[in-house]
């Protein structure tokens, strides 16, 4: 039985998901849940949500049990550091960038006058500040690409491409990390998706 992405190409969190099968190198099918405005997942859930998996028959949900999922059965390439207080810290700012930057792609989406606009920007302001300090001189937060930047750059990157906001230009750590990400995902253009079947 094969493993079913129910996929959303521009999900953030679809893209956390494609990333992590690409370096395991895992082959999945993408069920596209915008053919049919999510019936059949529905069917098969009874719940709206992207990412979930059929895997192999067993219904799994949510980019963060999905990721450990496919670290238990293919660890190869591994998304977490070694150590467990690295594996506690990736997991932490894993959670961050899911819970809190999300909300701040939320607010910059939804954001239709000035002074909503303003609210939004000095929410991602404060996050840039706190990136850009993470990303001072390395290309990772540990010592490898881990879940940590993969959860990071997918709210950078639906930033950049859904919500069509760029990272401003003093952020240079921030601009540094998209850069050596779109190098690391073999992406021509950060404009593009991510849904290579290997890295
Ligand atoms: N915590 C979940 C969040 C998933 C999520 O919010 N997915 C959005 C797309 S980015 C969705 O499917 N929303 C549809 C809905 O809630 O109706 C995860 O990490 O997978």
């Amino acid at each position: 039985m094969a493993i079913k992405l129910f996929n959303s190409q521009t999900s953030m969190f679809c893209e956390k998901v494609r990333v992590v099968f690409a370096l395991k190198k895992v082959p999945y099918e993408v069920i596209d849940v915008r053919a049919d405005e999510r019936k059949s997942l529905l069917e098969y859930t009874n719940q709206r949500k992207v990412p979930t998996l059929n895997y192999n028959g067993e219904c799994v949900i949510d980019s963060t049990v999905i990721s450990a999922r496919l670290e238990k059965d293919y660890p190869q390439n591994g998304i977490y550091p070694d150590g467990a207080a690295n594996k506690g810290l990736c997991l932490a700012l894993e959670d961050w960038a899911d819970e809190v930057l999300v909300h701040a792609n939320h607010a910059m989406r939804r954001a239709d006058n000035p002074e909503t606009k303003q609210k939004a920007e000095a929410e991602w302001d404060s996050h840039f500040k706190t990136l850009d300090q993470i990303y001072g001189g390395k290309k990772f937060i540990f010592d490898k690409l881990t879940i940590a930047d993969i959860s990071i750059f997918s709210q950078l990157h639906y930033l950049y491409t859904a919500v069509k906001y760029d990272v401003p230009t003093q952020y240079k750590n921030v601009h540094a990390f998209l850069e050596n990400m779109r190098q690391t995902l073999k992406l021509n253009s950060l404009a593009d998706s991510f849904d290579a079947p290997s890295l």
